[in-house]
C-alpha cells in the first residue's frame, strides 16, 4: 500500500469511528504529504459515510454511529476546504448561491459537501440548513438575491418538496430571477426536468460544473 492509500484508508476509518481528533490529525497529514484534498473528500470522507450507511441499512450500525461519523466528517471537510481555497489560484467571484435541504428532511452531508465545493469554486454560499420549508427559500431569494438556488432531498418522501418549493418560488414571481438546481440520492435528471428545475447533478463535483455552465462561466 502506498503512503497515500494508507493515509486515505486511515482517514476513512477515523470517520467511520466518529473520531474528530483523529480525522483532524489525518487531514493535516494528508495536506502535508501533498494529497489532492478533493480526492481525500471523495475517497475517504464520502466513502466512509457510504460504507457506514450500507452497514446501517444492513442493521450492522446504529443511527448514533452515523451521526458521530457525520460530525467527524464535517471537521475534516472544513480543514480540506481551507486547503482547497489556499491552493486555488485566487478564485474569481462567480456569484451567490442559496442552498438547503428541503422540508421534512434532515440529511445534510451531501448538501454540505456541495455548499463547500461551490464556495471553493468562487461562490458566496448561504446555507439555510436542513428541514427548510418552501417559504423560507422564497424569503431567502428576496433577502439575498442569489444567482443559484440549490435544494437537496435524500428521501423519496421529501423529493416532492423540491417541486412544492419551485411552485412557491413561481407563485412569488421570483422564478425568472434564479437558476434552480436539485440533487440528492433519490433524485434524477428526469425528475429535475419534470419539476421544472434548471439542472441536476449526481455529485458535488458535477454540481460545480453544472452551476458554472448555467451561469455561462468558462474555465
Ligand atoms: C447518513 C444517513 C442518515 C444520517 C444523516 C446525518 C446527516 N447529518 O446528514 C441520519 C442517521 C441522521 C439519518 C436519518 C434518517 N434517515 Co437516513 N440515510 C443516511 C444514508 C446512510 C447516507 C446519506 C448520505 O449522507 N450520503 C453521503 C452523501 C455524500 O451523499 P448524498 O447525500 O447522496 O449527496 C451527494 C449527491 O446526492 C449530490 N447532492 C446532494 N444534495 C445535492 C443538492 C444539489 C443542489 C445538487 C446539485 C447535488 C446534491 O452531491 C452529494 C455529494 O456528492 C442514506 C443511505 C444512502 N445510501 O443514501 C440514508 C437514507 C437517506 N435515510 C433514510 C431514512 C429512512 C432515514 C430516517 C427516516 C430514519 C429513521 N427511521 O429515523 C431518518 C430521517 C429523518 C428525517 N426527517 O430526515 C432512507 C430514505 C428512504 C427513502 N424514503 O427514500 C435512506 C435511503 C436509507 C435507507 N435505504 O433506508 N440518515
Amino acid at each position: 500500500m502506498s503512503v497515500k492509500e494508507e493515509l486515505l484508508s486511515r482517514l476513512k476509518e477515523a470517520v467511520v469511528n466518529g473520531d474528530p481528533d483523529e480525522v483532524s490529525k489525518l487531514c493535516r497529514k494528508v495536506i502535508e504529504v501533498g494529497i489532492d484534498p478533493l480526492e481525500a473528500i471523495e475517497k475517504a470522507l464520502v466513502a466512509a459515510i457510504r460504507e457506514l450507511g450500507d452497514k446501517w441499512i444492513r442493521g450492522e450500525a446504529f443511527i448514533a454511529d452515523l451521526v458521530a461519523a457525520a460530525d467527524a466528517m464535517k471537521v475534516g471537510l472544513s480543514i480540506l476546504k481551507n486547503e482547497i481555497v489556499k491552493r486555488g489560484k485566487r478564485v474569481k467571484y462567480i456569484g451567490r448561491a442559496v442552498i438547503g435541504t428541503v422540508e421534512g428532511d434532515i440529511h445534510d452531508i451531501g448538501k454540505t459537501i456541495v455548499a463547500t465545493l461551490w464556495e471553493t469554486a468562487g461562490f458566496e454560499v448561504i446555507d439555510l440548513g436542513v428541514d427548510v420549508p418552501p417559504q423560507k427559500f422564497v424569503e431567502a431569494i428576496k433577502q439575498y438575491n442569489p444567482d443559484i438556488v440549490g435544494m437537496s432531498a435524500l428521501m423519496t418522501t421529501t423529493m416532492i418538496k423540491q417541486k412544492e418549493t419551485i411552485e412557491a418560488i413561481k407563485a412569488a414571481g421570483l422564478r425568472d430571477k434564479v437558476k434552480i438546481v436539485v440533487g440528492g440520492a433519490p433524485t434524477t435528471e428526469e425528475w429535475a426536468r419534470e419539476i421544472g428545475a434548471d439542472g441536476w447533478a449526481p455529485d458535488a463535483i458535477s454540481a460545480v460544473e453544472l452551476v458554472k455552465k448555467l451561469l455561462g462561466v468558462k474555465e
